[in-house]
Order: C-alpha cells, then sequence, then structure tokens
C-alpha cells in the first residue's frame, strides 16, 4: 500500500516537474512568453541595431535586438584580423593609432550623430579611455572614419554629443592633471572638457573643472554639458577622493564659452584655448551632488539633468533651466546611470541592489512616496542601462538593456573568468519583464540602440570606386624607383590581377588594391604570408599598403574571404629574387612604364642572367 502512495505521490511530481521544462507552469508560459517576443526567425531581421561600445576590446559591437545576435564587430582601436583592420605596421590606420597613442584602447561611451534631438543615423562617436581619443564611426559603411588624440587631457571618459543638432562632441577628462601639465606643478590636479567640432574633428576649444570629470551629457536645447565631478577633493589616492559629502555635477554653458573663446581668453596650450573658469566667470557652474557622483541623463523632454549617486543611495534631480536642484529621492543602493522610457518614468542601474529600478519623474520631484513604480534583478552589478532611444528626445519605451559587470553562474564556466552579460527587458508595460540575455567578450560599457528602419536604408551596398580605384583593365606593375615598385592590382570572383609580381630583395612593394566587384558581400582578402600583410577589402573598396622588406622567396598571396567555389585557387605569387640573384624586373602589361628606370647593376626589361 505505501509503495503505491509513493508511486503516485512520485509520478505527480514527475508530471509537474515535465510540465515545468515543457513550460507548462507559471515561469514556463511566462518563458514562453518572453522567448517569443525575441525570437526572429532566420531570414528575418531584428527591429534595432544595438551599438555596444567593446570596453577593453578597443571596438564596437553590434548586436540585434531583441535577437541579442551579435552582427559585427566594429574594430576602432585595436587591430582586428577579422577585417584586415590595421593589422600591418604601414597600413594606414595603423600608423594612425601608432601616432595618436597605440594600437589598443578602451571604448566605453557610444554617442551618434542627431538631428532635432533624435538619431540621424550618419556618424557614432566612440572614447578611447586608455590614451585620451576619440574616433568617428561611419554608420553608412560600419567602419571607423577618424581618430583623434585629444590634447591637453588624460583620460577621455565620458563623452556626449552637443544636443539637438550634434554642435559639439564633448569629452570628459577623468584623470586630473597638474594644471600647467608639468609633474613638478604642486597646484592641485584639474581636468578639461574638451569640445571637438563633429566635422573637422578638431578641438575647438577645451574648459577647465577642478578635480576629475565622469560622465557627460547635454541638455536637449544644446546650452549646458553636464559632466559629474567624483574628485571634487582632487584627492590624489582613494582615500582622497572620498572625502566630501558632496562632489558635483558641472553645467558649462555653452555659448558663454564660445563667446569668451571668441574674445580670446582662452589660454592656448598644444594648439587649443582652454577657458579657466576663475578667469572667465559664467562659464562653469558647480552644482554640488552627492557623493561621487557617476552618470548624469538629462531627460527626454528636456526639463532635469539627473545624477546618480553611486556612494550615495539617492538621484539628484536638477531643473536644467535654473540649475537648481529640486529634489534628490532615494532609488537603492550604488545608483550609476538612469535612462527613459517615453511616459515620464526613469530607469536607474543599482550596481550594489544588482537591480534596475524604476521611478516616476513627476512624482518624485512633487515629493510623493509612491515615485518607485518597480524593481527587477539583474544579473549581476549593473553598470550602464539603455532603453531604445532613451537618449534622445523621442524614446521608444519598449525595450530596455542591462549591461551587466559580472555574470557568475549565468553561462556554461569557461574559467575563473566569465564572459560580460547582457540582459534584455521589457519596459512596455507598468512592471519590468525579464526577456532574454546574451554574452559578449570583454566588456562592453554603455549602448545605444538604433532603429533599423532608419539605418538600413542608409547603409551602403559597394563602397563607391573612388578616383584613386584600380579600374578593370588598368592593373599594372610599375617600377617607380631603384628600389620601389607599385602594384596596381583588382581582384574580383575569383583571381587577382596580376597574378604573379616578381621583385628584388631590397624592393619596397606598393599593393594598391581594388576590389571592383559591384554586389554586396562579395569581399575579398589579401594576406601575404610572413610579411604581417593581411588586409580586406569589402566591394568597391581600395587600400594601399607598402612593405617594405619583403624576404627573398616565394609568396603565395591569397583570400581570407570565402568567396566562391574557386576561393581556395584565388591566390598569387609575390616572387621575390634574391638581391643578387637572376633578376626579372617585372614590366608585366606596363613595358612603358618601365623604360627610363634604370635599376643598378640589372637591366631594367624582362631578362635574367641565367644563372
Ligand atoms: S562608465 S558603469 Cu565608462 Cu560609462 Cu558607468
Ligand atoms: Cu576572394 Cu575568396
Ligand atoms: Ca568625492
Amino acid at each position: 500500500m505505501t509503495r503505491i502512495v509513493t508511486l503516485i505521490v512520485l509520478s505527480i511530481l514527475a508530471t509537474a516537474a515535465l510540465m515545468q521544462t515543457m513550460g507548462c507552469g507559471e515561469t514556463g508560459s511566462a518563458q514562453v512568453r518572453a522567448a517569443q517576443e525575441v525570437y526572429v526567425p532566420p531570414g528575418e531581421h531584428d527591429r534595432y541595431y544595438a551599438f555596444l561600445s567593446g570596453g577593453q576590446s578597443g571596438s564596437v559591437f553590434v548586436v540585434g535586438i531583441p535577437s541579442g545576435r551579435l552582427i559585427r564587430e566594429i574594430p576602432v582601436f585595436e587591430p582586428r584580423a577579422a577585417y584586415g583592420y590595421a593589422v600591418h605596421p604601414n597600413d594606414p590606420r595603423r600608423r594612425e593609432l601608432e601616432s595618436t597613442g597605440g594600437a589598443w584602447g578602451d571604448t566605453h561611451h557610444p554617442a551618434p550623430s542627431e538631428t532635432n534631438g533624435v538619431y540621424d543615423g550618419r556618424y557614432l562617436w566612440i572614447n578611447d579611455l586608455a590614451n585620451g581619443r576619440l574616433a568617428r564611426v561611419r554608420l553608412d559603411v560600419f567602419e571607423t572614419d577618424r581618430i583623434l588624440k585629444i590634447p591637453n587631457l588624460q583620460g577621455a571618459h565620458g563623452i556626449a554629443v552637443v544636443s539637438p543638432n550634434t554642435k559639439y562632441i564633448g569629452v570628459n577628462g577623468e584623470f586630473e592633471q597638474p594644471t600647467d601639465g608639468l609633474a613638478t606643478n604642486p597646484a592641485p590636479y584639474t581636468s578639461v572638457v574638451a569640445f571637438v567640432d563633429p566635422e573637422s574633428m578638431q578641438v575647438k576649444f577645451e574648459v577647465r573643472v577642478n578635480g576629475n570629470i565622469d560622465i557627460a551629457d547635454s541638455s536637449k536645447d544644446g546650452r549646458y554639458f553636464f559632466a559629474t565631478v567624483y574628485n571634487l577633493e582632487q584627492g590624489k589616492d582613494m582615500g582622497g577622493m572620498i572625502q566630501f559629502d558632496r562632489d558635483a555635477l558641472a553645467a558649462i554653458d555653452i555659448a558663454a564659452a564660445e563667446k569668451a573663446v571668441a574674445e580670446g581668453k582662452g589660454v592656448v596650450r598644444n594648439g587649443v584655448p582652454i577657458l579657466d573658469p576663475e578667469n572667465v566667470p559664467g562659464v562653469l557652474t558647480l552644482i554640488p551632488v552627492p557623493k561621487n557622483p557617476h552618470g548624469v541623463n538629462v531627460t527626454p523632454d528636456g526639463r532635469y539633468a539627473i545624477a546618480s549617486g553611486k556612494l550615495s543611495p539617492t538621484v539628484t534631480i536638477v531643473d536644467v533651466k535654473t540649475l537648481k536642484i529640486v529634489a534628490e529621492p532615494e532609488v537603492g543602493l550604488g545608483p550609476l546611470h538612469t535612462t527613459f522610457d517615453d511616459r515620464g518614468n526613469a530607469f536607474t542601474s543599482l550596481f550594489l541592489d544588482s537591480q534596475v529600478v524604476k521611478w516616476n519623474i513627476d512624482k518624485a520631484v512633487a515629493g510623493t512616496s509612491d515615485y518607485i513604480v518597480d524593481r527587477i534583478n539583474v544579473h549581476y552589478n549593473i553598470g550602464h542601462l539603455q532603453a531604445a532611444g532613451g537618449e534622445t528626445m523621442k524614446p521608444h519605451g519598449d525595450f530596455l538593456l542591462a549591461l551587466n559587470k559580472l555574470s557568475k553562474d549565468q553561462y556554461l564556466p569557461v574559467g575563473p573568468d566569465m564572459p560580460e552579460a547582457q540582459e534584455l527587458i521589457d519596459i512596455s508595460g507598468e512592471k519590468m519583464r525579464m526577456l532574454a540575455a546574451f554574452p559578449t567578450p570583454p566588456e562592453p560599457h554603455d549602448a545605444v540602440f538604433m532603429a533599423a528602419s532608419l539605418l538600413k536604408s542608409k547603409v551602403k551596398q559597394v563602397f563607391d570606386l573612388g578616383a584613386d580605384s584600380v579600374k578593370e583593365g588598368g592593373e599594372s606593375v610599375v617600377r617607380t624607383g631603384p628600389d620601389a615598385v607599385t602594384v596596381n592590382m583588382t581582384m574580383i570572383r575569383s583571381a587577382y590581377t596580376p597574378e604573379t609580381i616578381e621583385v628584388r630583395e631590397g624592393d619596397h612593394v606598393t599593393f594598391r588594391m581594388t576590389n571592383v566587384e559591384t554586389i554586396r558581400d562579395m569581399t575579398h582578402g589579401f594576406a601575404l604570408p610572413d610579411h604581417g600583410l593581411n588586409v580586406s577589402l569589402p566591394p568597391g573598396a581600395t587600400k594601399e599598403i607598402t612593405i617594405e622588406t619583403p624576404k627573398p622567396g616565394v609568396y603565395w598571396f591569397y583570400c581570407t574571404n570565402f568567396c566562391s567555389a574557386l576561393h581556395l585557387e584565388m591566390r598569387g605569387r609575390l616572387v621575390v629574387q634574391p638581391k643578387d640573384g637572376p633578376v626579372k624586373i617585372t614590366d608585366w602589361r606596363a613595358g612603358q612604364n618601365v623604360a627610363g628606370l634604370q635599376v643598378p647593376g640589372v637591366p631594367s626589361t624582362e631578362k635574367s642572367n641565367g644563372r
């Protein structure tokens, strides 16, 4: 009898467990609903592009939302063999990286260009905290376009475009410096905010701020640039930085700064006028906010700037017109950043609580006790968070991405170090709902969403063949000097023209290469073994690169991107004759170019000494 009862009980338990796994229980049906919301069938597209900063990957990750699929990594401050980006020391981009601070970076904050307070899909700027740089990414081709080293500033951390029409990109210097740049200066350290012109990518002016400057945003009317200061103490160690109960939210009056610069009130250092607010009153207002504040975010309607308290469980709500504090509601432990929906709610990340807290802005300002709307646990220790369009004047109010610093037990273990974790949350209802999670390489700091409908039509299918491109039929190998050869090469499925290039040891060989394909996605690579050369050419692209010291031997350059059934055969030879060996000076389809250029000791046409 007891056995029968036991069997019945066991079978009931088993059925319950089965129902759970099949998604028939309460959690089960919530999961099925969530899965349906993030499922994007094969061949269909996501609704949003999300641009995630790559952190110490030095890049930008492009993820489809809601699926969480990684669509692309845009290399910015680091070489990436995957895209033939800045790999060779003579790659122009590699040289740009080396000359501006080095071939690695730490990207934190993606900032898209805006027109009328909403994204226009032209550019995305991204900072390099480590080496004080700002890069611009073109969103029609998803490639890095310009890299700028910012003078007089260390630790380029918070950046923000000046709304509503991208007048400047403001860049904050987090690592304060001796004011005159000299280590011998005993004076307290200060920082600058740099204002960069979006088109020319030049620093127009800088504004000095006492202490350091962390995260940035601009008022929606472009009047103020806001920056949090967490070391108003001007401490030089941890203890020194956490002395005060209040640090500051800095508000820079942009028009006043422009006027002062025009009147010559800036002190020019490294080519950039720096305004010192002590000598130029009215440029900078410091609003006291607790304590070691981190994020600052302006509400979509432009009324308030909200500073997150980090070491204080509060957010400080500042009226953007008066620069007065209107409320300081408690939200939870470790508030770092805030984002918004289209219904008057703010969402603040709580690092210590591992939560997102949703709160009503008007109620918090009015001081009613019911301003907290909802809380949801995230996994774990959230840093940034971003709602779709949350930085613009028109938030979408549907999805929120939590960018968590630690994933701990959330994914298959991969050693003591675990992946970074993003979680996608539905914010369309009163209560937040967890939808999905996806990992990424280290380490996304921040993200912005861009509607697929905005960007898709702006993305180019092929690069335009520029004046510098090599035309089909116009290929040549030209000796341009006693020890210099230029190869004008085209590539199309699935061959390089020319296929054989003969040079002499000691020659500098310049490859000018055009992928003359006219259809999307037909990318060819050009990799040369043992010479550190790896470039990749999307359709229509032209690249030029010089290898300085080819070693004697036969080297097969080959295509790295699988392009056709003859992809493996898409290769050719670089034949490097030893200095004193039989030398054939290439005159491939280019006899006229060779004439007149005599190579010392050897005839300039095809001949060999027949050794
Ligand atoms: S920081 S976790 Cu670079 Cu954006 Cu706040
Ligand atoms: Cu071209 Cu493979
Ligand atoms: Ca402090």
